[in-house]
């Protein structure tokens, strides 16, 4: 921020600035940027010749301008060891975000760190070894070397059960094509790690298995498709802070109607309107209001269900558009399976899996059953049900999207609900069709590419519930805080914090022995239940406070990166800036490692398994996107070619590449054929998948326990586990602490003023949030920010998860009690409402 900083103005950027092309790497919309960096002693002019936007500033620029930055988008970092200004804006040309940033992605530059403007120097610079007592910096060669020496006393060929890791699967930062081939190479091909899981849940396995097993890949449409839509059906998502240029730039035109035109063009002879907007959540959302700001309430229906009821209701909606007539017989018929069931339920399978008729058979589910279970009127299912798929006027088809996200993918009965909500897209003729999709709304990019995972098996082990049983002997952890953000953390915590500082112990009592016998120490202690624990991460995060050895990674802008976005965009994001220290991209750590390992395994006459760690030669994370994603895909996208294609990418599957273009496609299964769960005829299936109450273990009980509902997710202004946000003062200075949404009646029984710190507790464990009142909130259900650093919501979470070991973050009940007054740092807060009105 210019004011914090104590300067008036900023630098204007030179004609010759070099322009880099960035796609912001927080969430999965995938904003395109440009980063513009030119030497620190120069700067441009206000004539056109002298600046990059080639206008003439001295003039008074338009509203709409796009010759400015903000402060935010602006610091002073190094690039090739010089210190150089950086702006990072953007970027007009975008299809994406046409020009639009967002509260997180505006403020990527003041997030970098600089040693000239003091931002984010948190950053690790070097790696860091736990020794004599304390945290020790060394080299490289140091820490792998240690690392490899105890990995391999706990590991051998067709053995390797003893170590675990915890690696993120996405892209963008912390991810991205290069990394996840880097360690995926690493740990399903050098080996064969099966005890492993995903940064977000506590096992490897798929956040939405019942969408693939029926045939259809979970981003399987485009954003254009809200301007083409008739209805959006949102479930369990709150696009304006968790996809919030997707929202804006295509939801939002859509609902406007400000692509009718558009619409009458692409899609004429049938009758268009602005779309009209469903959301399925328990608590009214900022998303809702947005909403009806710029649809008018009569557009706007909010189905504020009880927590984890979606299941009764996408059943209840599916028998009554069924019932009806208005599916899509003719698609039914011609691309999905016909004859009763294809795939019995099993122990991989919660749920059967078949035709429209065994489904419908299955699912059924009046409106008025589902009325009281999801606590929402009749006439609101039915109207939900007309504005999905009632035929329009003159009998066209009825378009509708169907996006959802962590709602319900860390909700109720995961694998039911998301096929549930499948059934209608499938039924309704939604998928592959322009206007349509039931797609997944997404977290952080994607950016998949590991050799096979076959070998972990499903269910996937459950890696915490292991850990906790005293399992494992070396866990190594990639880009994730399981202390932030993971469930039953009150009893992970306890049981790591115990494990790890056995090791630590045992290191410290041999401070000043040789590499051997510091080894043999480490691994008596493992042997007596002790956990070795290698974190790999761009800050000193909690849990790596109890690791002992921490490698320091670079960020996207700081190293090549490529992943793609929620409608299958992939690009090019090129390094712009120098790393901090000695810090490396993850996928260059992991072939570090794997070359200590080959060379530690040599030297104890282990050649045989030495041979698996070759391969790794790579001097760039363009090698490793070479190995990994050129050569398993058709050996047809480069970093050239990428780049080429700007900050519009292509979007994946890439088919070709033609006239110096790459070749992509729009939406899948526009053939309406379903190939994701491998069947030969490519025909979907549907999900016969009853209502069961609350699925989980626990669930049940902890709901009739306690007395409020502590439903959670996010903000629009933190960013994840506040890996950043946690040093970065415009963040900090409006939420210290994680806000709890609490109904001000429910404040006043509990004798609580806005602000209060109160501890939120329950049979598993306790947790500290800020109150904050919120009229709209219903009683006895509060909302709370999720990883915050300063009172973790995964603490109250019980250990309970679906059969395949998804989650149920959001299901959780607790007592709630004051722990004190606002403290000092939340005293100035503004407890205003998060809502806003037109006009
Ligand atoms: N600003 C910001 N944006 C982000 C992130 C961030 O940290 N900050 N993180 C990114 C990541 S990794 C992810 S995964 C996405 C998540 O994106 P979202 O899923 O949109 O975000 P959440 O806040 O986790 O949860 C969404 C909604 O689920 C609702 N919900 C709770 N219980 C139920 C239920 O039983 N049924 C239904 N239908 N809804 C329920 C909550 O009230 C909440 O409004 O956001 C991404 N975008
Ligand atoms: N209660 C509750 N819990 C939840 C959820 C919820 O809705 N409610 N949501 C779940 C979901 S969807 C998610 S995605 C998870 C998030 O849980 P985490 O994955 O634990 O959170 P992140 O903030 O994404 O973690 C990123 C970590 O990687 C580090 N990092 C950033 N960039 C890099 C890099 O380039 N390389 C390396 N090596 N490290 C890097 C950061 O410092 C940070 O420690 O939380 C899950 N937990
Ligand atoms: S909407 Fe997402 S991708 Fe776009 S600028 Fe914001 S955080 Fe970045
Ligand atoms: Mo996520």
């Amino acid at each position: 921020m210019a004011y914090k900083r104590q300067i008036d103005r900023l630098p204007i950027i030179p004609a010759d600035a070099k322009k880099h092309n960035v796609t912001c790497h927080y969430c999965i919309v995938g904003c395109g940027y440009h980063a513009y960096t030119w030497p620190i002693n120069k700067q441009g002019g206000t004539a056109p010749e002298e600046n990059a936007f080639g206008v003439d500033l001295s003039e008074q620029q338009g509203a709409e301008t796009e010759a400015w930055y903000a402060p935010s988008m602006y610091s002073i970092v190094k690039q090739d060891g010089k210190d150089v200004h950086l702006v990072i804006k953007p970027d007009q040309g975008c299809s994406v975000n046409s020009g639009l940033g967002s509260i997180r992605g505006a403020r990527m530059a003041e997030n970098r760190r600089s040693d000239v403007l003091g931002t984010q120097q948190q950053r690790l610079t070097e790696p860091m070894v736990w020794r004599y007592g304390t945290w020790q910096p060394t080299s490289w060669e140091d820490a792998l070397d240690l690392v490899a020496r105890v990995t391999a006393r706990v590991i051998d060929d067709g053995d390797e059960d003893d170590l675990y890791v915890s690696m993120f699967d996405h892209g963008g930062s912390a991810g991205g094509y290069e990394n996840t081939w880097g360690t995926g190479k690493l740990y399903f091909d050098s080996m064969k790690v099966k005890n492993c899981r995903i940064h977000n849940r506590p096992a490897y396995n798929s956040e939405v298995h019942s969408t693939r097993d029926m045939g259809i890949g979970e981003l399987n449409y485009c954003y254009e498709d809200y301007q083409l839509t008739d209805t959006i059906f949102m479930v369990g998502a709150n696009s304006l802070e968790t996809q919030t240029n997707l929202f804006l730039n295509h939801m939002v035109p859509g609902v406007r109607g400000d692509t009718l035109a558009k619409k009458e063009a692409e899609l004429p002879g049938e009758l268009h309107a602005p779309a009209r907007v469903v959301v399925v959540d328990p608590r009214r959302t900022v998303t809702v209001n947005a909403f009806e700001e710029v649809a008018g309430k009569e557009n706007v229906l909010h189905l504020a269900i009880n927590s984890g009821t979606d299941l009764a209701l996408f059943n209840a909606l599916f028998t009554h558009i069924a019932d009806q007539g208005w599916v899509d017989a003719e698609f039914i018929a011609a691309s999905t399976f016909q004859d009763g069931v294809a795939q019995p339920q099993d122990e991989q399978h919660p749920a059967a899996l078949g035709s429209f008729e065994a489904a419908r058979a299955a699912c059924r589910m009046s409106l008025a059953d589902a009325a009281a279970i999801c606590g929402v009127s009749e006439a609101d299912i039915a109207k939900a049900a007309e504005w999905i798929a009632m035929p329009k006027e003159g009998g066209a088809r009825r378009r509708c999207v169907f996006p959802y996200e962590k709602g319900i993918i860390w909700g109720n009965d995961n694998y039911r609900t998301i096929g549930a909500l499948v059934n209608l897209g499938l039924a309704t003729g939604n998928i592959g069709r322009p206007g349509g999709g039931v797609v997944r709304l997404g977290g952080h990019q994607e950016g998949y590419m590991r050799p096979s995972d076959a070998h972990v098996g499903r269910p996937a082990p459950y890696l915490d519930r292991l850990i906790i049983g005293g399992g494992g002997k070396v866990h190594h952890i990639w880009a994730n805080d399981h202390y932030k953000t993971t469930l039953n953390a009150s009893e992970f915590k306890r049981v790591y914090n115990r494990r790890t500082n056995m090791v630590k112990e045992a290191m410290d009592a041999r401070a000043g022995a040789t590499r051997e016998e510091l080894v043999d120490a480490i691994v008596a202690a493992i042997e007596a239940g002790g956990l070795f624990s290698v974190n790999v991460d761009i800050v000193h995060t909690q849990i790596g406070q109890q690791a002992h050895v921490i490698l320091p990674a670079v960020e996207s802008g700081e190293m090549n990166l490529t992943s793609m976005n929620g409608e299958r965009r992939m690009r090019l994001v090129e390094k712009y800036m120098d790393g901090p220290g000695s810090a490396k991209p993850d996928c260059l750590i992991a072939a570090g490692l794997a070359q200590a390992l080959e060379r530690v395994l040599r030297e104890e006459g282990r050649d045989a398994y030495a041979d698996r760690f070759k391969g790794y030669d790579w001097a760039s994370e363009e090698d490793a996107f070479m190995d990994g994603y050129h050569a398993n895909t058709g050996q047809i996208v480069t970093y050239d070619r990428l780049r080429a294609m700007g900050n519009n990418g292509v979007q994946e599957p890439v088919i070709g590449y033609e006239d110096g273009k790459l070749i992509g496609v729009k939406r899948l299964y526009a053939d309406g054929k379903f190939d994701r769960h491998g069947r030969e005829d490519k025909k979907a299936l549907f999900c016969c998948g009853a209502w069961r109450g609350l699925q989980a273990p626990g669930k049940a009980a902890q709901k009739a326990g306690f007395r409020f509902l502590v439903n959670n997710g996010r903000s629009n202004i933190n960013w994840q586990n506040w890996f950043l946000d946690k040093d970065n003062d415009f963040v900090a200075d409006r939420y210290p602490y994680p806000f709890l949404e609490i109904h001000p009646d429910d404040m006043a029984d509990l004798g609580l003023a806005a602000g209060d710190l109160v501890e939120v507790y329950n049979d598993v464990g306790a947790t500290q949030a800020m109150a904050y009142p919120v009229e709209t909130a219903r009683r006895g259900e509060t909302f709370m920010l999720f990883g915050a650093p300063s009172g973790t919501q995964g603490n109250v979470i019980n250990a309970g998860t679906n059969e395949l070991i998804l989650p149920n973050y959001k299901q959780t009940w607790a007592d709630i009690r004051k722990i004190s007054d606002a403290p000092a740092t939340v005293k100035h807060l503004s407890f205003k409402s998060k809502e806003y009105r037109m006009g």
